[in-house]
């Protein structure tokens, strides 16, 4: 039998996209918990050139990078499709992967954990790269589609993460006004029963951002 590793930590969205994709297609896997303040040996073997979680072993192979990682899931195993079989379609769930990955999800991050002018700029940037995801899902249930794909996968802080923190630290940026069909998409995503059961605690996120408030000088 194949043997499939997945060294990750509990509450990384990245290490959930890959657990996510493999829960999708339905393999079975052995998880592996990283300390993130103190990598294990293998950790920086076969992540060498980035150091972080995830990385996907496959047969003592090792893939890293979660997008990359979840297109190999995708072909590797049978089951539904991650990404669309149009290569239209495929090319525009790359896109859209890679537009969260690089303008959403960083100033989403930066806009909870900033203050003064440099929150308000990320507030701003994050804001008007919600608004195109806002008009990708475009009356779908998914940005798949039906079912959940690559796109849904890699949105996964969007739908999760953003709002738990959102509301620790004080932000309305996501809101149900602003942005209805992300907010109609958060709670399918998140209430998809493979989903559901992988989601980090919502009290176990809760607890160490508000670790992060706390750790922070008082001025903050
Ligand atoms: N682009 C990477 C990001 C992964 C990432 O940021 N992992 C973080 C945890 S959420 C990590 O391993 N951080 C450890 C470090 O930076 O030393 C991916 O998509 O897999």
């Amino acid at each position: 039998m194949a043997e499939v590793k997945v060294f990750g930590a509990w509450g990384s969205p990245f290490s959930k996209r890959v657990e996510m994709g493999l829960k999708l297609k339905g393999v079975e896997y052995e998880y592996i918990e990283e300390d993130l303040k103190n990598k294990s040996t293998l950790l920086l073997k076969y992540n060498p050139v980035h150091k972080k979680i995830p990385v996907l072993v496959h047969n003592g192979k090792p893939i890293s990078e979660s997008l990359v990682i979840l297109e190999y899931i995708d072909e590797a195993w049978e089951g539904p499709n991650i990404l669309p079989k149009d290569p239209y379609e495929r090319a525009k769930a790359r896109f859209w992967a890679k537009f969260i990955d690089e303008k959403c999800v960083p100033p989403m991050w930066k806009a909870c954990w900033s203050i003064g002018e440099e929150r308000e700029k990320a507030k701003e940037e994050a804001s008007e790269a919600l608004k195109f995801l806002e008009n990708e899902i475009n009356g779908q249930k998914f940005f798949g589609g039906d079912t959940i794909g690559l796109v849904d996968i890699a949105a996964n802080f969007i739908g999760y993460w953003f709002p738990i923190t959102e509301e620790i630290v004080g932000l309305e940026l996501m809101t149900q006004d602003k942005y209805p069909n992300l907010s109609k998409w958060a709670y399918e995503y998140c209430n998809c029963s493979f989903v559901k059961e992988n989601l980090p605690p919502n009290d176990k996120l809760v607890e160490i951002f508000k670790g992060i408030i706390q750790a922070q000088p008082a001025s903050n």
